[in-house]
């Protein structure tokens, strides 16, 4: 331990000595190196390890083999489902129709339909004329033939009118002069039996009933016919008699 002191003392006694002896040459240089005036001193034992240096730069990724892309793994459970996406913007308003077509059609079919009036009225009145069978506010229609109280009907519905029915003596006397036989009117007891009804619905408010007449005969009559002489009798409606229908005047 008591080396290093002593070749500390060593080394600047002879450097002091080496200083003296160079002190002209000093002078003229007006500098005095220690370095240029030592002896050389064995090294000393190393020191322990320094701190670590700061972490270096990253390297270049390596140049192996990569290795082969495995199978896609199971398909995940489905997510929930997402909130409704924001209102989009209104559209544009849309053409106008064209009204000028419109108006052109509207106009057309009313003039059909003043024509069709026109000509119904002309028809109605020709038929009045060559019936001249009107009474009041109805006027009558047949083609004379006969068949059963349904048929009756469902001919006069066909034709849009309904089975001919008095409602005073006037058009009695009118269904009566046109008939060729017994005719079958629009008033039946098939509801309520004893108690007729016009089929058009509503009760009797004329009547012009046979002596005896409704008597409900054998196994029942519900249908109504007018017979030659313009007298009422019940009768059967499956029982043929001639068809007359009525239609507004
Ligand atoms: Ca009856
Ligand atoms: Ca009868």
């Amino acid at each position: 331990m008591l080396l290093f002191p002593s070749l500390f003392l060593l080394c600047l006694c002879v450097a002091t000595t080496s200083c003296l002896e160079t002190k002209i040459y000093e002078e003229s240089q007006k500098t005095c190196s220690v370095i240029a005036c030592g002896i050389p001193v064995t090294n000393g034992t190393p020191g322990r390890d320094g701190r670590d240096g700061p972490k270096g730069e990253k390297g270049e990724p390596g140049q192996g083999l990569r290795g082969l892309q495995g199978p896609p793994g199971k398909m995940g459970p489905p997510g929930n489902t997402g909130s409704p996406g924001v209102l989009g913007p209104r559209g544009l308003k849309g053409d106008r129709g064209d009204s000028a077509v419109a108006e052109a059609k509207l106009a057309e079919l009313q003039r059909e339909i003043r024509s069709l009036k026109s000509e119904l009225d002309h028809t109605k009145k020709l038929l009045t004329f060559s019936l001249g069978k009107k009474s009041g506010k109805k006027f009558y229609v047949t083609n004379g033939e006969k068949m059963p109280f349904s048929r009756v009907k469902a001919l006069c519905a066909q034709l849009q009118a309904t089975v001919a029915t008095p409602k005073n003596a006037e058009e009695n006397k009118a269904i009566q002069d046109m008939a060729t036989g017994s005719v079958f009117l629009g008033i039946t007891d098939e509801v309520t039996e004893g108690q007729f009804m016009y089929v058009t619905g509503g009760r009797l408010t004329y009547n012009n009933w046979k002596k005896d007449e409704p008597n409900n005969h054998g196994s029942g009559e519900d249908c109504v016919i007018l017979l030659k002489d313009g007298v009422w009798n019940d009768i059967s409606c499956s029982s043929s008699f001639q068809a007359v229908c009525e239609f507004p005047a």
